[in-house]
């Protein structure tokens, strides 16, 4: 019988959630949700939690769990009846246990993600303040050099993203991460994936989801137990 699949992905900022979110999306059918697009819309729409939002996300701290969890649960309680996949929420133990109140995931893949990697691809990241876009010089870079594609204005670098401000950064996702991925390991749902590329991690991702999820021709799909 057709089964309905949640999944999280997780992992420190630049490990490539995003990329696989939308290989996994495309591959199986799944809804994607992802905190950082939802914040950024936000941020766009300039409401008073916008403005709220925008003062954490442009020094790349974390946005309070009340927050997180007013613009995420929601979301997940219209698509009930839907399979889905989150990219970047939970990240703190209290958004898990309310994720947790709302729903049991089946899957929650963590990808670990070498420093100097992660270092190379966000010393070089470029950021649109208004909306909160991010580019990156090597891999997505703006149409224009130093401008926002959208806007046309200028981006700017922030000093969170030099390699001192960026160690304390990862060391806090780690800390945070901690509790968050002891607790999926004791529901055994945990999978985690470790390397340094995004195409050498997602073949092992695929085929992890293909023996938890069978595509239908009709773009339905069954889910198996292990
Ligand atoms: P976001 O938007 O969730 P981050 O900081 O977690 O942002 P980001 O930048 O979105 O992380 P990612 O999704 O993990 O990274 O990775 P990605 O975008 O796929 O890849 C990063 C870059 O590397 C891209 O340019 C990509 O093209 C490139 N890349 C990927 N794979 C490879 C590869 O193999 N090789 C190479 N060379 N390049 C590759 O959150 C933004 C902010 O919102 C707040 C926080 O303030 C956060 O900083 N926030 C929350 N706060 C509290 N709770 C939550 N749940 C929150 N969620 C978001
Ligand atoms: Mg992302």
């Amino acid at each position: 019988m057709a089964k309905l699949f949640r999944a999280a992905i997780m992992g420190p900022p630049g490990s490539g959630k995003g990329t696989i979110s939308k290989r996994i999306a495309e591959s199986f059918g799944l809804q994607y949700l992802s905190s950082g697009h939802y914040l950024r819309e936000s941020i766009v729409a300039n409401t008073e939690a916008g403005v709220l939002v925008r003062s954490y996300v442009e020094r790349s701290l974390l946005v309070p769990d009340h927050v997180m969890t007013r613009l995420m649960l929601p979301r997940l309680e219209q698509l009930i009846g839907h399979s889905w996949l989150l990219d970047g929420f939970p990240r703190t133990l209290a958004q898990a246990q309310a994720l947790n109140n709302l729903c049991q995931l089946d899957l929650v893949i963590s990808l670990n993600i070498p420093y100097e990697t992660l270092k190379d691809r966000l010393s070089d990241r470029w950021i649109h303040p208004a909306s909160g876009r991010v580019y990156n010089m090597g891999f997505n870079p703006p149409k224009v050099k130093g401008k926002d594609d959208i806007t046309g204005e200028p981006l700017i670098q922030h000093d969170d993203d030099k390699p001192e401000a960026l160690m304390a950064r990862l060391r806090h996702y780690k800390d945070v991460a901690k509790p968050v991925i002891a607790l999926y390991k004791s529901q055994g749902v945990l999978h985690s994936f470790s390397g340094t590329e995004t195409d050498r991690i997602w073949p092992y991702i695929n085929s992890l989801l293909s023996t938890k999820i069978h595509t239908q021709p009709s773009g339905a799909f069954q889910t198996h137990t292990p």
